[in-house]
């Protein structure tokens, strides 16, 4: 693993975890853990369960003990740790966004697909695709349980920076972080909505704002979540929101919101689909529980209902416990590892792939250049 903050800790949990619950062709092995503050990455190694620390990721990736590389850094270093990984002839999971542009998402797809000749594989790390109600309501879509989709609306929505006081922290700088909410947060959604839609976006029309301009300088490193002290202010180079509609293929419709100013909303992901014969809605704060709307039934006694997903025939959940005993967000991560594990077992692209990972990358660039235009529709490029 390279990077042992945020995401270093919760894919920790999910290494940790996923052999412990699945039965896995493959055992994973938590060797190495790596970062830059030699003090602080043992800490993490202790604390996360990894069996040595380092401070040197070009040596880690070219250990012949080593057999796949979680890259769980800020987005500046995605493309040169998978790059060099792939080529060292290692498995790749990369953190989302895949990457901080898309010519660094094209070289990271073009240099995966090459590795997948040599039986390597690599995913990008779009987690929510593996909570069990999303994984359920792709099944159902699948099954043509919603029929012809007219609609997606999606919405993704914090409140970490709304007190401008808040520090410049790495998912603040445009060369860090490369985008701000758009990629941090709305990442997910496009690939949520892509995923469970079935289909890929072909254009969009947006806007964004950054709304606080100037911010103090931190003092101390941090995860970019955490308020430190500050002296000086430096400028936000990356969005604050991002309000975008799409077209999708097909010519269904969606709209999409990606805000860390969501006052009082925490991690408030939200998303429905509309179709011919029936809705289905999911809200990240309900995890274990789908909306579904069966269209073709009596409006008398219709509307819609809850699915509680914890069922043995659920995505996932036959590894885990009875009926009614819900997951979390950490359950994810081990989802995400199992499927992982069974890819590079089969020698199989898993899903999301790098490729998958460019798509998205694709949309974000396309939301900025329609934002530039001042909301001027703006094509896909494929
Ligand atoms: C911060 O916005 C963040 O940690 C994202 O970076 C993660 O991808 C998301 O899962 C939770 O919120």
């Amino acid at each position: 693993m390279v990077g042992y903050a945020f995401m270093g800790a919760a894919h920790s949990q999910g290494w940790r975890t996923v052999g412990r619950v699945f039965d896995l062709p493959l055992r994973p092995d938590m060797a190495v853990i790596c970062g830059r503050d030699a003090d602080a990455v043992r800490a993490a190694a202790d604390r996360h369960g990894w069996a040595e620390a380092g401070t040197d990721w070009r040596a880690l990736v070219e250990r012949d003990d080593i057999d796949l590389v979680d890259i769980c850094t800020p987005g500046d270093s995605h493309a040169e740790i998978a790059l060099a990984a792939l080529a060292a002839g290692k498995h790749v999971l990369c953190e989302k966004p895949l990457a901080n542009t898309v010519t660094e998402a094209e070289a990271m797809a073009r240099a995966a697909q090459d590795a997948q000749a040599r039986g390597q594989v690599a995913m990008v790390g779009f987690n929510y695709r593996r909570v069990p109600a999303t994984a359920l309501a792709r099944r159902m879509v699948e099954e043509g349980r919603i029929g012809t989709l007219r609609h997606v609306r999606v919405v993704y929505l914090q409140d970490w920076l709304v007190d401008p006081q808040f520090p410049l922290t790495w998912r603040l700088r445009r060369e860090q972080a490369g985008s701000g909410s758009l990629g941090d947060l709305g990442a997910h959604i496009v690939d949520l909505a892509q995923y469970l839609a079935g289909e890929q976006l072909a254009g969009v029309s947006a806007l964004t704002e950054t709304f606080v301009k100037e911010r103090p300088l931190p003092t101390a490193p941090s995860s970019g979540l955490a308020a430190v002290s500050s002296a000086g202010t430096g400028p936000v180079t990356v969005d604050d929101a991002a309000l975008f509609t799409g077209r999708f293929t097909s010519g269904a419709l969606a709209s999409f919101e990606a805000t860390r100013y969501a006052t009082g909303r925490k991690n408030a992901l939200r998303i429905e689909l509309n179709g011919e014969r029936g809705s289905l809605a999911f809200d990240l704060e309900r995890l274990n529980e789908l909306e579904y709307h069966d269209g073709t039934g009596s409006a008398t006694h219709g509307g819609f209902r809850r699915i509680l997903v914890t069922e043995p025939d659920h995505p996932y959940l036959d590894a885990w416990w009875p009926p009614g005993h819900g997951l979390g967000y950490e359950h994810t991560f081990a989802h995400q590892a199992r499927d992982l594990v069974h890819a590079v077992a089969e020698g199989r692209s898993p899903e999301p792939s790098f490729a998958d990972g460019l798509q998205v990358q694709r949309v974000l660039a396309a939301v900025e250049e329609s934002a530039e235009k001042n909301a001027v529709y703006t094509p896909i490029a494929a």
